[in-house]
């Protein structure tokens, strides 16, 4: 049997469930056994179920996999989960699986003992969600704090943990969708969303990184990115014609920095006119394009969906034509503020925009750039009064901060900063904007992968993009939207990023230095220190705000931050190798310290460390003036990075950090292959028992598709160091080993 469908008596409606594999089980509500929701925006690839075991008794439905048994209750259509063992795992609170209140759809479950939520998406304020309420509306908010909810992207995804066991929860709904997760009640949580269907996936783990692996097993997982777009990325809003950009670039060199990508932010268009270029500041844009590739600099354009209401204008003209920008109900085509004044937007939810849109990347890539920044994807529209107030205001009298959007428009509107309510999208406008809002920002970057892989395909690219929606790591990296340059904002990238990763998304970074506001030295360094195991390293800053280039400090600062970049660079093998386990399986990069050890209930309490990869505990400094701090070190021997020194965990030291310094600890039987000299790969070995998978490929093609890349694994037993091939499809790397 593939599939059960029960009868929910006290709901008069229809449950099918379905395991997609032994441990993962799909609960899907409908009226009138419509499953209208046979789609999904997030989980693009064929699902096939597998074969249920199933029983009948008087009073309940069982169906079994070899590692979950589900019991639904005949009467009232309460459902729990057991593992093997016959704990129960999950189960409905009272008779509250299913409710339907006119369009709205909910799922109430039981909380049971310890437990902490985690995932969500973006998300400030705390790592563990316990107690919270979340939304999911996708979001341009440039003033938010740890305090504020829904952000650019929307991940309807969590991960309960205990030291027990882990399952996950994929609420595949895109739809404004909430998590109320014990604050309401603390004996349940329950999420909902405003329409559509109640259609949700548990996964089973029982380790987090399994419940993470099952999520994107479901959602996708990333591509390998290029190797370059793993170095050091230099970016301002903007750097405002050629000799600047130029400029910046010798300086890289002449300060002996490393850096692989030079950012053009919207300065560099027509009149914001997306895909055209300002020939008075770029006279030369390929020329100046090869010449930066050629010194070893990528360049990547931003681009925005809002396309300029212009009759003269090609993209504009081409997509009235076609018929290719969203609508409102009554017909008439949506126009919206943004930069470029009135604008209007490809209804992407159409293979066939998505298309043209992917096409037109080319435009670009035929001018040499080597990757795409989506922007303002929420999508994120400026209420015209709103608009002409911030032009004004902020971009000509200089603000460091654009000035709030009017507090009455800030209480949970969610229709003012993006296409209005009654916008539709699709072929027949068979989807309203309620929908798609979320998916929006995914469809775009959908669109500018494909197109990418079609006009240069022997090229892998660098995609980021600000808004998604779960599924989003198969297209892009995502970096957090506009912080600030405050000691509060580098710390919360340090929770932002945990539970991102997470959510499904490795590829992922902050601004280093903070976007809005000046940093000060100190605030600097810290954050290099910090960003260098951010998996996206770029430093970008806001329009009117002081230069944020590495050298803008001071030499002391400088020095700093040329010697952790180049620590970056070191590190790049190990981090590569990271990437590949993210394709493979969907495992942060950036990882909180539940996944690397599960089975520690304090590991839950120091959300201020992280994991780089299962070898490096990073302890950032996150307040000014601080030059110490306590470190938690979980069960194992641990190396402090910077001497070696050895420490026994569980246990909370203390550590110096003067300026120059953040704490790292390697856990002892690491292998961390490293850049070494002449091409060679260095693999420093920290005694112990243990074992790393070492990834290589040409960096740069998709080859490795094709199986041209070597896979290794190094191993270490009784200090003994083996490297076994398991797979060779690329030429073979010298390997030198340095023990510590
Ligand atoms: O309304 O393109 O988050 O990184 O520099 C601001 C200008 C639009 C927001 C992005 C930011 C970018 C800025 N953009």
């Amino acid at each position: 049997m593939k599939e059960k469908i029960l009868y929910i008596p006290n709901q008069d409606e229809y449950l099918k469930v379905s395991a997609i594999n032994n441990k993962i089980i799909r609960f899907h509500f409908s009226k009138d056994k419509e499953w209208r929701h046979n789609y999904s925006f997030a989980i693009e690839k064929e699902i096939i179920p597998i074969d249920l075991f199933s029983e009948e008794s008087e009073n309940e439905f069982l169906i079994s996999t070899s590692f979950l048994k589900i019991s639904m209750d005949k009467n009232n259509g309460s459902i729990k989960i057991y593992d093997r063992e016959n704990n129960c795992i999950l189960a409905d609170y009272e008779n509250l699986g299913y409710k339907r209140v006119d369009k709205k759809v909910y799922c109430y479950k039981e909380i049971k003992g310890e437990v902490a939520f985690l995932g969500f998406g973006e998300r400030t304020g705390d790592l563990n969600k316990k107690g919270k309420k979340l939304i999911n509306w996708n979001t341009d908010n440039p003033h938010h704090t740890p305090d504020v909810d829904h952000l650019y992207q929307s991940h309807p995804f969590f991960l309960a943990w205990n030291p027990q066991v882990s399952y996950g929860i994929f609420f595949d709904n895109t739809y404004r969708s909430y998590f109320d997760m014990g604050r309401e009640n603390e004996n349940y949580y329950y999420f909902f969303a405003e329409d559509g269907e109640l259609d949700y996936y548990f996964i089973y783990g029982p380790t987090p990184k399994e419940v993470i692996e099952g999520y994107t097993e479901l959602t996708g997982r990333c591509y390998l990115p290029p190797m370059w777009a793993l170095g050091y990325q230099q970016s301002r809003w903007s750097y405002k014609d050629e000799n600047e950009v130029k400029k910046i670039a010798e300086r890289f060199k002449e300060e002996d920095i490393p850096c692989n990508v030079i950012y053009l932010d919207i300065d560099y268009m027509d009149g914001f006119r997306v895909f055209t270029i300002d020939k008075n500041k770029f006279p030369n844009f390929e020329k100046m394009i090869e010449e930066l590739n050629k010194e070893g600099f990528r360049v990547v354009p931003i681009i925005d969906p809002g396309v300029k209401k212009d009759d003269s204008y090609e993209v504009y003209k081409e997509g009235i034509e076609k018929n290719y920008f969203c609508k409102k109900e009554n017909g008439e085509i949506f126009v919206g503020h943004v930069w470029p004044g009135e604008s209007v937007f490809p209804n992407f939810v159409r293979e066939e925009v998505r298309k043209w849109w992917g096409e037109k990347q080319r435009i670009l890539v035929e001018k040499g750039i080597s990757g795409i920044w989506n922007d303002m994807n929420e999508p994120s529209i400026i209420p015209s009064f709103d608009y002409k107030m911030m032009r004004l205001l902020f971009y000509h009298l200089k603000f460091k901060e654009p000035p709030r959007v009017p507090s009455f428009l800030e209480k949970e509107d969610f229709y003012s900063k993006t296409l209005s309510a009654d916008v539709v999208h699709g072929e027949n406008r068979e989807f309203t904007h309620d929908e798609i809002h979320n998916v929006y920002g995914l469809l775009m970057a959908k669109a500018s992968f494909n197109g990418w892989r079609d006009a240069k395909p022997e090229e892998r690219p660098l995609i980021i993009t600000r808004a998604g929606f779960s599924g989003i790591q198969k297209y892009s990296a995502v970096w957090t939207g506009d912080n600030k340059s405050t000691w509060e904002h580098l710390y919360m990238s340090i929770i932002m990023l945990q539970n991102l990763g997470i959510s499904g998304v490795p590829f992922i970074g902050a601004d280093v230095g903070g976007f809005w506001g000046d940093c000060e030295p100190e605030l600097f360094a810290r954050w290099i220190e910090l960003g260098i195991f951010y998996p996206f390293f770029r430093n970008h800053s806001a329009i009117n705000t002081k230069n944020q280039e590495p050298w803008e400090f001071g030499e002391h600062i400088e020095d700093i931050a040329r010697r952790y970049i180049k620590l970056r660079y070191k590190l790049m093998p190990y981090l590569y190798s990271l990437f590949y386990e993210a394709k493979e399986k969907g495992t942060p990069i950036l990882r909180s310290l539940i996944l690397e050890f599960p089975k520690d209930p304090n590991a839950i309490k120091y959300e201020d460390e992280f994991m780089f990869g299962p070898s490096f505990l990073v302890a950032p400094i996150y307040e000014k003036g601080k030059n110490e701090r306590d470190v938690y070190l979980p069960e194992g021997t641990w190396y402090n990075f910077w001497n070696n020194e050895t420490f026994k965990g569980p246990n909370i030291i203390k550590v110096e950090a003067p300026l120059d310094i953040i704490p790292i600890f390697v856990k002892a039987g690491s292998i961390i292959p490293m850049r070494g000299e002449e091409n060679k790969i260095e693999l420093r070995v920290y005694p112990g028992e243990g074992e790393f998978l070492y990834y290589e490929d040409d960096g740069i093609s998709w080859d490795y598709e094709k199986g041209i890349y070597n896979l290794v694994r190094f191993s270490l037993s009784k200090d003994k160091l083996n490297i076994e091939y398991i797979h060779k499809g690329f030429k073979e790397t010298k390997f030198i080993t340095s023990t510590i």
